[in-house]
C-alpha cells in the first residue's frame, strides 16, 4: 500500500504568513523574524541532539580538538539567536538570559525580542528536556534608553512561544486573539510542522508542579494552595497528581495539554520567587491565557506586570482558569509574603 504524502502542509513559515491578517502593519517583517527564530530552534534542536555524541554537554572553558575554545550549549544557543535575530533585520532590541544588558541592533527593526535560549540547560546532562522561550514585543521608537523597550506590562506581548528539545522537537506559538497552535520539527524536511492546532487548556487539572523542596520557605497561602490540593477537604475529592521536571519548557508544555497548575512561588529564600519576568514569566503567562488559562503572582495577574529591569524576577503560579483563581481566593485569606510590587 502506498505510504499517505500529504501534499498541502501547514508548516509554521506558512502560518505565520496566513496569520498577518491579525498584525496588518507587519508587513511580512513578522514571517521573516519568525525565520530567525525557527533556525535557532533548529540549529539548537541539533546540538542537543549531538550533545551528548560529540561531548557538548555541560562544558566550558574546555579546548576541542582545533585548540578552540569549547563553548557551552548554552553559549553557542545564545549567540545563534543573537545572530539570527540581528541578521533579520527586523530587531531593533533583544534581552537574553544570558547576556547582562540589552542588545542594540543598527537598522531600524520594528520588534525587541526577549529570549532564553536553553531554558532548562542545568538537567541536560541527564537527558531532561530542556527549551527555548521568546517574547516578541514592538520597539518603541518614543524609548529614551533601550531598557524603556522593556518596561512595559506583559500584556504588551504580540507574539510569544516556546520550542521544547526532547524525543521530538515541539514548538507552541501565541499568536493573539486565542490561537494557540502547536508545531513539531520533522527532521527530514527541516520544516515545523502544525500537529497540534488550536490548543486550549482544559478549565481544571488533575496535576500540581513545583519544587516541593522550597516548601520549609514557602508562606502561608502557598502552603495552604498546595495543601488544599494534596490533602482535599471536600468528600469523595481525590488528591492531586504531582510532577515536577524542573525545567519550565516541559513543565508548562506539560500544563498546557493536560491542565492543572505550575508554581514558582515567591518564598521567605527568594522574595521575587526565581524565574524572569521577561523571557520566562511573560511568554509562558501570554500563552497559557491565550490557550484559556491564567497566570497569576498569587494576588495579581502576572501580564499586569512591568519589569524594573531586564532580568527582574516574578513569582508565577499558572495553569487551568479555575486551579488558578483556587490559588488567588487562597492568597485573598492567608498571609503571604509577596513584595507590594506583586500584590
Ligand atoms: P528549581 C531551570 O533552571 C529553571 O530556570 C526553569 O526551567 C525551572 O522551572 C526552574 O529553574 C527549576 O528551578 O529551583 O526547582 O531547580
Amino acid at each position: 500500500m502506498s505510504e499517505h504524502f500529504s501534499t498541502d502542509i501547514k508548516t509554521l513559515t506558512r502560518y505565520i504568513l496566513e496569520t498577518q491578517k491579525h498584525h496588518p502593519t507587519a508587513s511580512g517583517d513578522l514571517t521573516i523574524l519568525m525565520s530567525a527564530i525557527q533556525v535557532g530552534c533548529k540549529f539548537v534542536e541539533s546540538c542537543v541532539r549531538k550533545a551528548s555524541l560529540v561531548n557538548l554537554v555541560g562544558l566550558a572553558g574546555n579546548v576541542n580538538v582545533q585548540g578552540e575554545e569549547q563553548k557551552k550549549l548554552d553559549e553557542l544557543s545564545n549567540d545563534m539567536f543573537i545572530n539570527a535575530l540581528r541578521a533579520s533585520g527586523k530587531v531593533k532590541t533583544m534581552v537574553s538570559e544570558e547576556i547582562d544588558n540589552v542588545i542594540i541592533c543598527e537598522g531600524d527593526g520594528k520588534y525587541c525580542v526577549t529570549f532564553d535560549p536553553l531554558d532548562g540547560s542545568s538537567n541536560i546532562d541527564a537527558g531532561v528536556n530542556v527549551g527555548t522561550i521568546f517574547g516578541i514585543f514592538k520597539h518603541n521608537k518614543d524609548s529614551k534608553t533601550p531598557e524603556d523597550d522593556y518596561k512595559v506590562p506583559g500584556s504588551d506581548i504580540i507574539i510569544a512561544g516556546y520550542c521544547m528539545y526532547g524525543s521530538s522537537c515541539n514548538l507552541v506559538i501565541a499568536i493573539g486573539e486565542g490561537q494557540v497552535d502547536g508545531f513539531t520539527l520533522d527532521p527530514s524536511l527541516g520544516e515545523f510542522i502544525l500537529t497540534h492546532p488550536s490548543i486550549r487548556m482544559p478549565s481544571r487539572g488533575k496535576i500540581y508542579s513545583a519544587n516541593e523542596g522550597n516548601s520549609l520557605y514557602w508562606d502561608e497561602a502557598t502552603r495552604k494552595y498546595i495543601d488544599s490540593v494534596k490533602y482535599p477537604q471536600t468528600p469523595g475529592t481525590k488528591p492531586y497528581v504531582a510532577r515536577y521536571i524542573g525545567s519550565m519548557v516541559a513543565d508548562v508544555h506539560r500544563t498546557l495539554l493536560y491542565g492543572g497548575i505550575f508554581a514558582y512561588p515567591s518564598d521567605t529564600k527568594s522574595k521575587d520567587g526565581k524565574l524572569r519576568i521577561l523571557y520566562e514569566g511573560f511568554p509562558m503567562a501570554y500563552i497559557c491565557e491565550q490557550a484559556g488559562g491564567k497566570a497569576t503572582t498569587g494576588l495579581k495577574r502576572v501580564l499586569d506586570l512591568v519589569p524594573k529591569d531586564v532580568h527582574a524576577r516574578c513569582p508565577i503560579f499558572l495553569g487551568s482558569k479555575e486551579d488558578v483563581e483556587d490559588v488567588e481566593k487562597t492568597f485573598a485569606i492567608y498571609e503571604t509574603c509577596l513584595p507590594a510590587d506583586f500584590k
